[in-house]
């Protein structure tokens, strides 16, 4: 238990459940991060007495970690949720009925849940059981933490993140050059935590094939929060050699392709590890972007991290698939044999497919800039499909 010697505010309280929902982003997939705080306010202080965070692979839900730490203390107490409780019977049952159940007599919740085994019916259920129920503070807070969750509920595809790194004139690499560095050590760490918590990274097998890339998260005490690994490899080019195949068996690695690999290649591949899914092709015979995320959605996945070349960026930017975009900016220009990515001017090319800058921040000699495109985060507020 802890005790505040100050009353905390529901927003103090609510910025406590965000960051614990925080904290298993990428490892919860199909199911959302959600972070639960239970806490007794007193006159003048108050009481935490329970907290919880969705569980590794999905469950326990927060609410009944919460609950669990909380015990009798819970009864009379007041439970913030990033997301609304549960009201389904799924492999335990429904989060709402546990509260009513400990008692709790007052519920703060961020935001409502569209799955259509929920919505709605969270809140109906505590509330016909006496159970004072407040929605939608910090609500945008949560949209864009729950966005991957949210975006495959109601768009049926994952919330996509890209990640390029580009040199003061505009390339990603030089011709010839393999792994050519763009950006330092410390932008390489922010991947890494971004890396961390997606619940799936997907590249081109261009990249692969330039890079050979193992696209791990390799940050002391988080080694083992290394998202599953994606290849779009429409005719079956991924080396059967290479860092991604080699590791399969201990990081999923899928790869999405179309009739055009070879049979045989497919066989290889899965025998060393991989899986090998066939996705609808784009009129150019290519793996068809929109049919890979709905392939991808289908598996689960809520929040999808591509590091992507030029080719890839492409087809992804002229889908309008891109939701938020990792834009790093190196330092030093790449000049003859410069391999360039989106376009004559980037920032023009981004504003045009509808992004909007969100925030930047120094790594090093590197400025990491991240755009949001808002309609994409007001399209999660629509309707289901
Ligand atoms: C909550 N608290 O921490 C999470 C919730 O397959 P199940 O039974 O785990 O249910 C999955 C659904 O539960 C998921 O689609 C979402 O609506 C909700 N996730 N709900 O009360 C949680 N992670
Ligand atoms: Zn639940």
């Amino acid at each position: 238990m802890q005790q505040f010697s100050q009353a905390l505010s529901d927003r103090q309280v609510m910025e406590l459940a965000l960051r614990l929902g925080e904290r298993s982003s990428g490892m919860t997939a199909d199911n959302p991060a959600v972070g639960c705080v239970i806490v007794r306010h007193h006159e003048n202080h108050t009481e935490i007495v329970g907290r919880g965070w969705t569980q590794i692979g999905g469950r326990p839900h927060a609410e009944r970690v919460a609950l669990a730490e909380a015990g009798e203390a819970a009864r009379g107490a007041t439970a913030y949720v990033t997301l609304e409780p549960c009201a389904h019977h799924g492999r335990s049952s429904p989060c709402s009925e546990a509260m009513i159940e400990a008692g709790i007599a007052r519920v703060v919740c961020a935001h409502a849940d569209p799955d259509p085994r929920v919505s709605g019916r969270g809140f109906a259920m505590l509330e016909a059981a006496g159970i004072k129920v407040e929605i939608g503070l910090l609500e945008a807070s949560a949209h864009r933490q729950l966005a991957g969750f949210l975006s495959r509920i109601v768009r049926g595809r994952p919330w996509l993140e890209a990640k390029m790194a580009l040199s003061p004139d505009g390339m990603i690499g030089k011709k010839g050059m393999g792994n050519y560095p763009i950006t330092g050590s410390q932008a390489k760490r922010r991947t890494y935590a971004l890396r961390a918590r997606a619940d799936a990274i997907l590249v081109g097998v261009e990249t692969v094939l330039a890079d050979d890339p193992s696209l791990t998260v390799r940050l002391p005490g988080l080694e083992d929060r290394s998202p599953k690994r994606i290849v779009i490899d429409s005719r079956g080019r991924t080396p059967l050699d290479c860092e991604l195949v080699r590791t399969a068996c201990d990081i999923p690695t899928i790869i999405l392709t179309t009739g055009a690999m070879p049979a045989d290649t497919a066989l290889q591949l899965e025998d060393l590890g991989c899986e090998v899914h066939l996705v609808a092709e784009d009129p150019s015979g290519r793996v068809d972007v929109t049919a890979a995320l709905d392939e991808l959605s289908g598996m689960g996945i809520n929040r999808l991290f591509a590091e992507t070349g030029a080719t890839l960026a492409d087809a992804m930017l002229s889908h309008g698939l891109i939701d938020e975009f990792h834009l790093y900016c190196g330092a030093k220009s790449v000049g003859e044999g410069g391999m360039p990515a989106l376009g004559p001017d980037p920032l023009e090319t981004l504003a045009e497919a509808g992004f909007e800058f969100d925030e930047a921040r120094q790594a090093g000699d590197d400025c990491l800039q991240t755009f949001l495109r808002p309609a994409s985060l007001a399209a999660l507020y629509e309707k289901r499909k």
